[in-house]
């Protein structure tokens, strides 16, 4: 009977710190009080957010939002008319408490053709808020709400057919930081995904009409993070320094898809799960719902391009879902070492025994030309091939083509580097811009200078010759 007694007490006990632990959840955010003068929220657009609020306590908040209907470009040449929130897809970022009060004013620019509204999921009522800030154009309308559950929220137009207002990129995120803020990191940026239907398929010049039938097909052109192909790629990547804490405010427009949100070479330190106050711990891949969100911290570790995607991978090297991550800084050999060694690997135990790192006992050694372009084709046909096409032709604005490219017969010393070293930022082939990312290929120098040759004589290229002691020449340079 007595242990009885003690078991209960200690559940009882459990039960309570329990409920302790998960006390910051049972606030009343409706009795808390604001206080002073309202301010103007400072409002950013992407990949940008405006700052923390810290301590600040509760306020009365403006927040002015313009909504303009203005033609943007896609893609390379792809332009499309876009509706956004604040001139930018996704719209611009708000920032805001537990317990602010925001008064929102939403302006519909005289020269738009169409109405708008607002829907906050960060809104409790009805709607939210979309019924109470129905705007035509060359008008404003007012309405004010408390923001009561801390967390990311998606914000959207509302409007009839709504599908279509969300799909031409009227959509965005609003932050409710909890009291005293979310935890201090040292860089934050807005990312949100969207899916874009254009008349013409993915790539096809010209002013692109939003097409319904697709939209309701579900088969979207482009899937891309903030509103275009190359949104955070090259010299509008994002960066971080090794040993920074980053943290992702990432969200997802849709208007259909399901977003498997993925940082390539990075594990997420903690999520926030669907922008809420779960928290998950040590996670590679998010899935962030359309109309959703996710707060994403990590630490970045080592130098180089975290590639961010979304893991239905078609979408990041077909459909344009690819920004990069730039982290400069002193490399870590302990934490990743790069490619260490390759040797070959010969199941049945191999009579020639290879010096670990000297690859110049590859067996592959080519003799004559007609060998080396032989052994060439062959590692095209497993390395290259799937990016750059069985005949070099490549894919529109995805991967640049090899045959005829004048890029490639320009400078053989830097198409040696591109393969050893892969390559992000923009070029042009053939007069086309490219802003991709070519991995770094783990060949032998032997190899190398064989793809290489394979390619030159290949498909109305200019016939070079690439030898080894070429690659090596390359590799010492270049390091
Ligand atoms: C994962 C896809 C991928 C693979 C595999 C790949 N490439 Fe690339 N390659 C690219 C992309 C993307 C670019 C453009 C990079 C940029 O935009 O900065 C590129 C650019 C190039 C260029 C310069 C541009 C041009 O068209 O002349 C050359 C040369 C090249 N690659 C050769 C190769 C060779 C040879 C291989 C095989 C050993 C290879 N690539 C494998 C994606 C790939
Ligand atoms: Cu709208």
């Amino acid at each position: 009977m007595k242990k009885l007694k003690l078991a209960l007490a200690v559940i009882a006990i459990a039960l309570f710190v329990n409920c302790k632990s998960n006390n910051e959840e049972s606030i009343d955010a409706s009795k808390i009080k604001t206080e002073g003068e309202a301010i103007i929220a400072e409002l950013t657009s992407p990949p940008f957010v405006p700052k923390p609020v810290g301590d600040r306590p509760a306020k009365k908040l403006i927040v002015n939002l313009e909504i303009i209907e203005q033609e943007g470009e896609m893609a390379d040449g792809v332009k499309y008319m876009y509706w956004t929130f604040g001139g930018t897809v996704p719209g611009s970022f708000i920032r805001t408490r537990v317990g602010d009060e925001i008064e929102f004013h939403l302006k519909n620019h005289p020269d738009n053709k169409l109405p708008h509204n607002i829907d906050l999921h960060a809104v409790t009522g009805p709607g939210g808020g979309a019924e109470a800030s129905f705007v035509a154009p060359g008008h404003e309308v007012t309405f004010s709400f408390k923001v009561l559950n801390p967390g990311l929220f998606v914000y959207h137009c509302a409007t009839a057919p709504v599908g279509m207002h969300i799909a031409n990129g009227m959509y965005g995120l609003i932050l409710v930081e909890p009291e005293g803020g979310l935890p201090k990191v040292d860089k934050e940026y807005y990312i949100m995904q969207g899916d874009f239907y254009t008349k013409g398929s993915y790539g096809e010049k010209g002013l692109q009409p939003f097409d319904m039938a697709k939209a309701i097909k579900e088969e979207p052109d482009y899937v891309v993070f903030n509103g275009k192909t190359g949104a955070i790629t090259g010299d509008k990547s994002l960066s971080a320094k090794v040993g920074e804490t980053v943290r992702l405010f990432v969200g997802n427009g849709g208007p259909n898809l399901v977003s498997s949100f993925h940082v390539i070479g990075e594990i997420f330190d903690k999520v926030h799960v669907e922008g809420g106050s779960l928290i998950n711990k040590n996670v590679q891949t998010t899935l962030i719902p359309s109309g959703g969100a996710a707060i994403v911290d990590f630490k970045v570790d080592v130098p180089g391009n975290l590639v961010i995607v979304d893991h239905s991978i078609f979408r990041t090297f077909n459909k344009g879902s690819l920004g990069i991550l730039s982290v400069t800084g002193e490399e870590n050999k302990t934490l990743y070492s790069g490619n260490q060694s390759d040797k070959v690997y010969s199941p049945e135990g191999g009579t020639i025994q290879t010096m670990p790192g000297n690859k110049s006992a590859s067996p592959k050694k080519a003799v004559t030309l007609a060998e080396r372009i032989a052994d060439g084709k062959s590692i095209y046909s497993t390395t290259c091939y799937a990016c750059h096409q069985p005949a070099g032709e490549g894919i529109p604005n995805a991967f640049p083509p090899l045959a005829k490219s004048d890029y490639l017969n320009a400078d053989v010393n830097r198409a040696i580097d591109i393969v050893i070293h892969g390559k992000t930022g923009e070029m042009i082939v053939n007069g086309k811009k490219y802003n991709s990312v070519m991995t770094a290929q783990t060949l032998t120098d032997e190899e190398i200078a064989n793809v290489l040759t394979y390619v030159y004589d290949s498909w109305g290229n200019s016939k070079k010759e690439v030898t080894k002691e070429m690659v090596e020449k390359v590799r010492k340079e270049k390091k």
